[in-house]
């Protein structure tokens, strides 16, 4: 049986990953469908980041909690929805440390109430799928060695992962019970245009442009994997066209990075970009208080999806991360927008005057 993928509902598409999602899938030639946005448009979710769609008639977008069970129930019905792609979430591991309620209620629960939402909607209908879009952080934290499989155990550390951990388990819950079709991806550090500047890369070239301390959590020693967004919305295509009913899918960009290093780096790149000697954005390197319960290591092995789906990463890192660079320099518009009324980055709200500098990364 074929998918249909004629009306796709997207959660959570004015964020920074369900954006990118949304204009990678209209760029697609197989696409002939509609997607309905379903956005709450919380402090993360811009309508700016798909200003550019405003008169593509494929795409509607719609104000919503994944948490309000009869708005939900009436996207399904009004929009025939077929297909879902669920980003919708609260998504910044330190807010969850100091502010946990908002990720239960909607990690938890609103996918909870998408996925009987969908239940109701589509019966036993063979033609449909839930795609949930979770993360590597379920997985725990790793030593210096090995990578996450699809196998591996969870063992979620913050309240962040807790909750993505537990809406993984209810997709999988209501697929082996109700037989609903599900996929799932678990996807490492994205990065790239659109990012809300609470984020390690964005944090980091804003500070940069603006003279502000760069801020290296603990001694800058953990490490991440970054995939350039692309090519993760690409892989969730993929998932939809290709990947059976009840598969999860690990994503990953192959591409470890110490946080030091890559702070270190990332000065290289935007003072090739402004001319700026990278020597002054160097010396804006400041250690501060460590995040609390910082996992150490994500490392994914993502050779499922390569050999089973034939997913490649597209970007290579110099010239994703150059790209990234460039958009953040160009934006303005953009970056005044996220950052207008209410914004202070989570650094400066939450470790004003305990940040405790103790040399300049050198
Ligand atoms: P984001 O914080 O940029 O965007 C989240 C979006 O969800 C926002 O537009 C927000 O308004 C919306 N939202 C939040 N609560 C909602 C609610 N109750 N109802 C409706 N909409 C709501 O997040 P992101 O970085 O784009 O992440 C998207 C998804 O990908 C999340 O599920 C996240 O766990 C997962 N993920 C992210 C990364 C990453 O590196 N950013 C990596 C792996 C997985
Ligand atoms: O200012 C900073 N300084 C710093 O040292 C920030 C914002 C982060 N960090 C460190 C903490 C992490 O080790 O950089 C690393 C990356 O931090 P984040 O950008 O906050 O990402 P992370 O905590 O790794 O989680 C991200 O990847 C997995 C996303 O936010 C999650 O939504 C996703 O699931």
């Amino acid at each position: 049986m074929e998918r249909s993928l004629e009306s796709i509902l997207v959660t959570g598409g004015s964020g920074f990953i369900g954006s990118n999602f949304i204009r990678h899938l209209l760029a697609q030639e197989g696409f002939s469908g509609r997607i309905v946005n379903a956005d709450a448009l919380t402090y993360a979710g811009n309508p700016l980041n798909l200003a550019d769609l405003q008169d593509d008639e494929r795409y509607t977008f719609i104000q919503a909690d994944i948490r309000d069970e009869e708005a939900v129930a009436r996207l399904f019905s009004e929009y025939e929805v077929d297909t879902v792609v669920h980003f919708a979430a609260e998504s910044h591991v330190d807010r969850s440390i100091f502010g946990p309620r908002d990720f239960i209620t909607t990690n938890v629960m609103g996918t909870f109430t998408l996925l009987e939402a969908a239940r109701e909607a589509w019966g036993d209908r063979p033609d449909v799928l839930f795609h949930h879009v979770s993360t590597d952080e379920v997985y725990g934290s790793l030593g210096d060695t090995g990578a996450f499989l699809e196998t591996t155990a969870y063992d979620p550390k913050s309240p962040y992962s807790a909750s993505k951990a537990g809406s993984d388990h209810l997709v999988r819950a209501w697929a082996h019970t109700f037989h609903l079709p599900v996929t799932i991806s678990n996807c490492s550090n994205n990065y790239g245009p659109y990012q809300f500047p609470e984020k390690l890369v964005p944090v980091m070239i804003l500070n940069m442009v603006e003279g502000k301390p760069l801020p290296v959590y603990g001694q800058g020693l953990n490490v991440r994997d970054w995939l350039y967004v692309g090519d993760h919305a690409q892989a969730i295509w993929t998932i939809l066209q290709h990947g059976p009913a009840g598969e999860t899918y690990n994503v990953g960009g192959e591409n470890e990075w110490r946080n030091i290093d890559l702070v270190k780096h990332l000065c290289d790149v935007v003072a090739k970009q402004t001319g700026e000697p990278e020597d002054d954005y160097l010396r804006l390197i400041t250690y501060v208080t460590d995040r609390p319960g910082h996992d150490h290591r994500y490392a994914i092995d993502c050779a499922k999806i390569k050999r089973e789906l034939g997913w490649r990463q597209a970007h290579d890192f110099p010239s994703g991360l150059s790209e990234t660079v460039a958009w953040y320099l160009a934006n303005t518009e953009w970056i005044a927008s996220v950052r207008s009324g209410e914004y202070r980055t989570w650094m400066e709200t939450n470790y004003a005057g305990r940040g405790s500098v103790n040399d300049h990364g050198r």
